[in-house]
């Protein structure tokens, strides 16, 4: 109780931020774009994980007011960096399930992609599998709202979730994001590495891209950039890091 009214009060008081970790184009190996991640400056404990205050936010409802903080931040940052004359990227961020299903998220993003006059190709919204495999006609509208004005989704921590695939006909998504346990130990664990394949191979016979999280070394890199991973983000190249050193990040690079 004590921790979600201190989210309450964090929000008031700005102790939230958004981290950002670089996701690389692997054919290219340029900068296309960063997740962003929420973080808690809590004034005593210091920064709270995100596993630990999103359930909780879940289950007192103000997830509703968190997601909406992170939607306009992440909005209100890639307005500054079109500004500053960053060259093109996208921001995805983490949608909750409980967020997209009790908030209007449609009419949220909407509003706030028209205050940061924001071109909706600039936003990336992570859902997951299990928010996708709901026959709802509700759900489904939103998705084609968001989708029909250009903003596009991925699939977070893909593989983990369930085995009916027919989502993936029915909606329509950018990129499958690979989930970190299976790219974590490809190097060495040929049945992680062939489920990895299979992915990428699925993915590009469906003509969507692909993104490996959780790569924290060269040769996992390599090994993705051989089976045709489109994107990859990771410790080996960056960690979420503080907006000014995401973009220091980005300037060095280029
Ligand atoms: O960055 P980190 O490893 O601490 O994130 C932990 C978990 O919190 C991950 O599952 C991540 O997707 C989730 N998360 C991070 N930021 C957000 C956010 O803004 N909204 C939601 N719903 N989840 C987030
Ligand atoms: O659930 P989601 O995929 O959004 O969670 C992303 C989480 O993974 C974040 O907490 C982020 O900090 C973490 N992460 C990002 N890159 C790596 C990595 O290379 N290794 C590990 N162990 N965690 C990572
Ligand atoms: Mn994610
Ligand atoms: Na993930």
């Amino acid at each position: 109780i004590s921790l979600i009214s201190g989210m309450r009060r964090g929000l008031q008081e700005q102790q939230f931020s958004l981290h950002y970790q670089p996701k690389i184009d692997l054919q290219s190996h340029r900068i296309c774009g960063f997740e962003a991640l929420l973080r808690w400056n809590h004034p005593e404990q210091g920064y709270i994980s995100p596993a630990t205050f999103i359930p909780l936010a879940e289950s007192s409802g103000l997830i509703i007011q968190l997601g909406e903080w992170v939607i306009n931040e992440a909005c209100r940052q890639a307005r500054a960096w079109i500004d500053e004359g960053m060259p093109d990227f996208s921001i995805a961020i983490n949608i909750s399930s409980i967020q997209f299903k009790r908030g209007n998220i449609d009419t949220l993003v909407f509003n706030a992609l028209t205050r940061n006059q924001l071109p909706p190709q600039y936003l990336e919204l992570e859902l997951t599998e299990s928010l996708l495999i709901e026959d709802s006609e509700r759900l489904a509208n939103t998705l084609a709202n968001l989708r029909s004005e250009g903003v596009h989704f991925s699939i977070d921590d893909f593989g983990t979730g369930y085995s009916n695939l027919g989502y993936l006909k029915k909606f329509e998504v950018e990129a499958l994001k690979i989930d970190q346990s299976f790219v974590r130990k490809m190097d060495n664990h040929s049945g992680d590495a062939a489920i990895v394949r299979a992915i990428i191979q699925m993915a590009s016979s469906l003509g969507l891209k692909t993104i490996a999280e959780g790569v924290e070394d060269a040769s996992t890199a390599a090994l993705l950039r051989g089976l045709g991973c489109t994107y990859a983000q990771g410790y080996y190249w960056a960690r979420p890091m503080p907006v000014a050193d995401a973009k220091h990040f980005w300037l060095t690079w280029i």
